[in-house]
């Protein structure tokens, strides 16, 4: 804690979020919020786990929570191509199953355009953390490349391993495979944290016995959280434990050395089943070879477990009054 100190802002990384809550991407805002290494100076949201509308709100009342005025842009309602596909059975219609979080403190979301355009040339994003489906980045990259050359794009998303949606593909890429296509095959740098890495990194019951969740509204939204995610996955798969997708992909930004990239040329499968939001190898037969991406092989798993739980627990210590600054005080 800091107090009236003002954290250096040439010792933080300022970080854009594009995000669509969803339990563990409310977990994940939480995690970043309390890390002293970022500064997020926006927040965009797409259609994913639940609908534009219900995302978008839940990112609102988290930072109401979080005691924040991040600026919030509200981006895309659909894939570039074909209908909505959310994760409501996960997620519940609201996005975070019935979790109590304030209303929102802020004036209405803006555009996400707007936001993005603040935050990458203003406020001088050097990563963008993409949590969701890539919609909203696959468009800002539509509009022109300049805004997105000068970045990091870390995205949870995509898997080499078994799938999550179906047996080949992972949720975000399956929501909308043409984004994660335009991305792959873009050249911009692009790290890529799927499931091969964040299934590995689980909180157990027992992991939560000692922590200090239930004191406060942010200890009481974190433990319902992870009671929501608990009941969800012993549902789906008969053990009660919460994996941390998001999380994980935020402890990549936070804490590279916890995993081992390899450089790959991957592309995305769009269409229809089987095949929709399965990750290939690029063909290389047409046009210019495209720069690879560095995909997430390896995890410290234990190391980016107690990383995110430590950042939780400062989370729900931290209380402070709302402030019209989105500067470098925001996470502490
Ligand atoms: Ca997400």
């Amino acid at each position: 804690m800091t107090g009236d100190v003002p954290v250096q802002c040439a010792d933080v990384v300022p970080l854009h979020i594009d995000t669509d809550p969803g339990v563990d991407d409310l977990l994940a805002l939480s995690i970043l919020l309390a890390s002293p290494e970022v500064r997020v100076t926006g927040i965009t949201t797409v259609a994913g786990n639940a609908s534009l509308e219900a995302v978008t709100e839940n990112a609102r009342r988290f930072l109401a929570l979080a005691a924040s005025r991040i600026p919030v842009g509200r981006g895309a309602a659909r894939p570039l191509r074909g209908a909505p596909v959310a994760a409501t059975h996960i997620h519940g219609e609201d996005g975070r199953h019935g979790v109590s979080l304030p209303p929102p403190i802020d004036e209405p979301p803006r555009e996400a355009e707007e936001v993005f355009r603040h935050s990458l040339e203003k406020a001088g994003a050097r990563i963008v953390l993409a949590l969701g489906p890539l919609t909203n980045l696959a468009r800002m990259l539509e509009r022109g490349r300049d805004l997105l050359e000068h970045v990091e794009i870390v995205w949870m998303g995509g898997t080499l391993v078994q799938g999550n949606v179906t047996p080949v593909a992972e949720f975000n890429c399956f929501a909308d495979p043409d984004a994660a296509e335009a991305l792959l095959g873009s050249g911009l740098s692009l790290r890529v944290v799927g499931l091969d890495v964040t299934r590995r990194v689980v909180l157990r019951p027992h992991d939560l016995a000692t922590k200090p969740f239930a004191a406060g509204p942010r200890g009481r939204m974190l433990a319902e959280l992870l009671d929501r995610l608990m009941n969800a996955e012993a549902a789906a798969r008969g053990e009660r434990c919460a994996t941390l997708h998001d999380p994980c992909a935020a402890a990549a930004v936070l804490a590279p050395r916890h995993f081992r990239f390899e450089e790959l040329t991957l592309a995305a499968r769009a269409g229809e089943d089987p095949d929709r939001g399965r990750l290939v190898p690029r063909d290389r037969g047409a046009g210019a070879a495209v720069p690879p991406v560095r995909y997430a092989r390896e995890v410290d798993a234990e190391a980016v477990a107690a990383l995110c739980m430590e950042r939780l627990v400062r989370f729900c210590l931290e209380q402070r009054e709302p402030t019209r600054e989105d500067g470098c005080r925001l996470s502490h």
